[in-house]
Formats: C-alpha cells, sequence, structure tokens
C-alpha cells in the first residue's frame, strides 16, 4: 500500500491483557491479533515479550514460532536483551526483520550491535546513549550524527537504520513536538538514504481520549516527512488519516490507495 512503516504494536507484554493472554498460551487471541493487524496495513508485526525478565526468552520462542506461520509478514523484535532477539532471529529471520533496538549506549553496541551485523538485519536506533535521553533537539541531533558514525564503521549501510527521535509526552512540554518535527527533517536533509521512525502513542501519555493526539501526531509527522511509524494501527481512524493524509500531500495517485482501502472495509 502507501511506503509508510508500519510497525503494528499490539503483540506487546508490556500491555496486561496480552501478557495474561499469552502466559496461558492463547493461540487463537494471538494469532487473530496479527491477522487483524495485517489487515488494517501493518509492514511489520513487533513482538515484544517482556512481561517478566526471567521467561523473556522462552515467551519470545513462543510468539516468534505462532507469529511466523500466522503471517508473512517480517517481524520487528522489540527488546532490549541480546538473548531473546538470538532467540527470535533464529526463528525467523525475513528480508525486511528489524531489531527494535539500537542506542548509542556501551552495553547495547557491544550487546545488540552484533546482532544485526551477524543476522544482516535492519535496525530501530533509539537517539539515545549513556548519556540518557538527550532534552533539546540540539543535543538529539549531536546523538543522531553520532549513531551514523558507529553505522558507517560497522559497515551498516543506513538504508537499515530507522532513527527513532523518541516522543515526549505533549502534556509535559509542547515544545517536544516541535522537536521531533525539526529531528525528522533534519535526517532526511543530512542522511537521506536513512529512515525515520517514532513510537507515536508515548506524545499522548498522561492525557485522556490519547487516540485524538496520537492520530494528530501521526498526521502532523507524516506532513514532515516521517516514512514509518510504530502504532496501534487497529486504532479509530488511524489509517484512514495516514491514506488521507498522503492523498492530500500528493503521494498516493488518484487516491488509489485510500479508495482500495475504502472498498476494502479497512478504513
Ligand atoms: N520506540 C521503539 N519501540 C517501542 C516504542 C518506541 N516499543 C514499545 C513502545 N514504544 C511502542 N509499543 C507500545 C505498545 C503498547 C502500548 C504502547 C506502546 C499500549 N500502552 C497502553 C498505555 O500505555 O496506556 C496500554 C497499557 C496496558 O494495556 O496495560 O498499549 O517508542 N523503537
Amino acid at each position: 500500500m502507501s511506503n509508510i512503516t508500519i510497525i503494528a504494536e499490539r503483540i506487546n507484554m508490556t500491555r496486561k491483557k496480552m501478557r495474561e493472554r499469552i502466559w496461558e498460551r492463547d493461540i487463537d487471541f494471538v494469532v487473530n491479533e496479527v491477522k487483524k493487524q495485517e489487515h488494517m496495513g501493518a509492514t511489520h508485526i513487533d513482538i515484544n515479550a517482556g512481561g517478566d525478565p526471567s521467561k523473556e526468552v522462552e515467551d519470545m520462542i513462543w510468539l516468534t514460532e505462532l507469529v511466523s506461520k500466522a503471517t508473512e509478514l517480517p517481524i520487528s523484535f522489540d527488546s532490549a536483551n541480546p538473548d531473546a532477539l538470538k532467540a527470535g532471529l533464529e526463528i525467523c529471520n525475513r528480508p525486511g526483520t528489524i531489531i527494535n533496538s539500537i542506542t548509542g549506549e556501551k552495553s547495547r553496541i557491544e550487546n545488540t550491535l552484533p546482532l544485526v551485523i551477524e543476522y544482516n538485519t535492519h535496525a530501530i536506533a533509539l537517539t539515545m546513549d549513556d548519556n540518557g535521553m538527550p532534552p533539546d533537539l540540539d543535543a538529539r541531533i549531536r546523538v543522531v550524527d553520532n549513531l551514523v558514525v558507529l553505522m558507517k564503521e560497522n559497515n551498516i549501510s543506513l538504508d537499515r537504520i530507522h532513527m527513532d527521535t523518541l516522543v515526549q509526552p505533549v502534556s509535559s512540554n509542547p515544545e517536544q513536538v516541535a522537536y521531533t518535527i525539526a529531528g525528522i527533517k533534519y535526517i532526511h536533509e543530512n542522511y537521506p538514504e536513512m529512515h525515520t521512525m517514532v513510537g507515536l502513542s508515548n506524545v499522548s501519555y498522561g492525557v485522556p481520549r490519547r487516540i485524538h493526539m496520537n492520530r494528530a501526531f501521526f498526521v502532523l509527522l507524516i506532513q514532515a516527512g516521517l516514512d514509518g511509524a510504530i502504532i496501534d494501527n487497529t486504532a479509530d481512524g488511524m489509517l484512514g488519516a495516514m491514506l488521507a493524509t498522503l492523498a492530500m500531500l500528493g503521494k498516493d495517485e488518484y487516491c488509489m490507495d485510500y479508495i482500495s482501502a475504502a472498498r476494502t472495509e479497512k478504513i
């Protein structure tokens, strides 16, 4: 469909209901979630098995086997635990597979970056390092530049990297939205082969009726050139907002994608 990477976020064991069903080994529930997300335009299925650190590897194995049978889509392995990432990658490493995530932190450079190389995957790079999350735009841009140097040193081409500029809640500081937009523009201007990626829902943390914030933010970011997002793409109006925005930006010739999504009752 569109040229926007849509990483569907629902298979995430930090969510209570998901965690409970997965620990019950409820196959139908998980398969249904995968199918629903795929039907609604997902390009990747994110798997986060971080419900209980002591069970993460076994849960990652169970989920990866199940998800990879339920869909042909590549998986986004969402973990800071290299053992869990490796366990998943050994089961399913299709073209387009993503390691979510690497950072500029020493420990991740030592433990996770080698997996990106060994398994020849894509990776989401979070703009943080051992000093934490940079507070403002300039500091974030410095972290982006450092991560790009790190990729070049390791011969990882930038078209495998999805730079995640880490969204902060609008309720704590509306300037964060401007930083995210400026960050996306900076990346596309300076590193045109690199992708941009945002975990959208952090923006609405702490406010009611979060979907409105998430959807509006998505539209603003698409306008800024964002080419990937981690979202609940099944959430009310999310896919419709994306397709309408792309059509109005002239990125959907004759509104073909929009019309086809309507005909198939996705929107
Ligand atoms: N960037 C990258 N990866 C990420 C994130 C990111 N992975 C995790 C997260 N952020 C994106 N995924 C989710 C998955 C589920 C929910 C939010 C983000 C979610 N949260 C509800 C809440 O916060 O209220 C529900 C909690 C519950 O059900 O218990 O559903 O930014 N690279």
